[in-house]
């Protein structure tokens, strides 16, 4: 095991469209693996693969509660294949936009096809909070990000934070303003 580094905003490669996994090995085993220590040291209740940079449809999941038994949950090339017409409301986060949350709308249920660990298919119809996270998940693995369900004005003034704060933590010294003579 081994925690793996979660890329944020604005890395560009959250914009990839993740690969289909086509080999159900060890390699695979080991990517999930990595992803629930990260996951629960973040700690978060779901991740995707491409947010600790393998753009990889592999998706894992804990939505028990804080002191409840763990329940790890993987989905591999996880689809929506229907989705309610009834929205609700939910206020999201991802691990990628530390510290920023916002009320996100989104189909109350939904049906999801995906593979488990051995290359099994199954199919759920999920409501609630695991129907809000599959979604979440599932757009991850499309290139999507939750600012994307907000109105322009926000999703660009989160972007513009995020691109601003990486510019000051790259290493490089702030501009620096040579005095006027105004300014003695
Ligand atoms: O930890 C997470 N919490 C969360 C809360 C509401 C809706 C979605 C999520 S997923 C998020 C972890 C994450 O970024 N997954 O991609
Ligand atoms: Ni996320």
């Amino acid at each position: 095991m081994a925690l793996r580094d979660i890329i944020t905003l604005p890395d560009k490669r959250l914009r990839l469209v993740s690969e289909p996994v086509q080999k159900f090995d060890k390699d695979l085993r080991k990517l999930v693996e990595d992803m629930f220590e990260t996951m629960y040291e973040a700690p978060g209740i779901g991740l995707a693969a491409i947010q600790v940079a393998v753009p990889m449809r592999v998706i894992t999941m804990d939505l028990a509660k804080k002191d409840d038994p763990k329940e790890p949950k993987v989905y591999i090339n996880a689809e929506v294949i229907s989705a309610s017409n009834e929205k609700a409301v939910y206020e999201e986060g991802c691990l990628s936009i530390p510290e920023y949350y916002e009320e996100v709308e989104r189909p109350v249920s939904v049906k999801v096809k995906y593979l488990d660990l051995d290359g099994k298919p199954h199919e759920i119809e999920a409501s609630g909070l695991l129907a809000t996270c599959l979604q979440h998940e599932i757009d991850h693995i499309n290139g999507i990000l939750f600012i994307d369900h907000l109105s322009k004005l926000k999703r660009d003034r989160v972007i513009k934070k995020y691109k601003k704060a990486a510019k000051h933590a790259d290493g490089k010294p702030a501009p620096r303003v040579e005095p006027t003579s105004r300014g003695l």
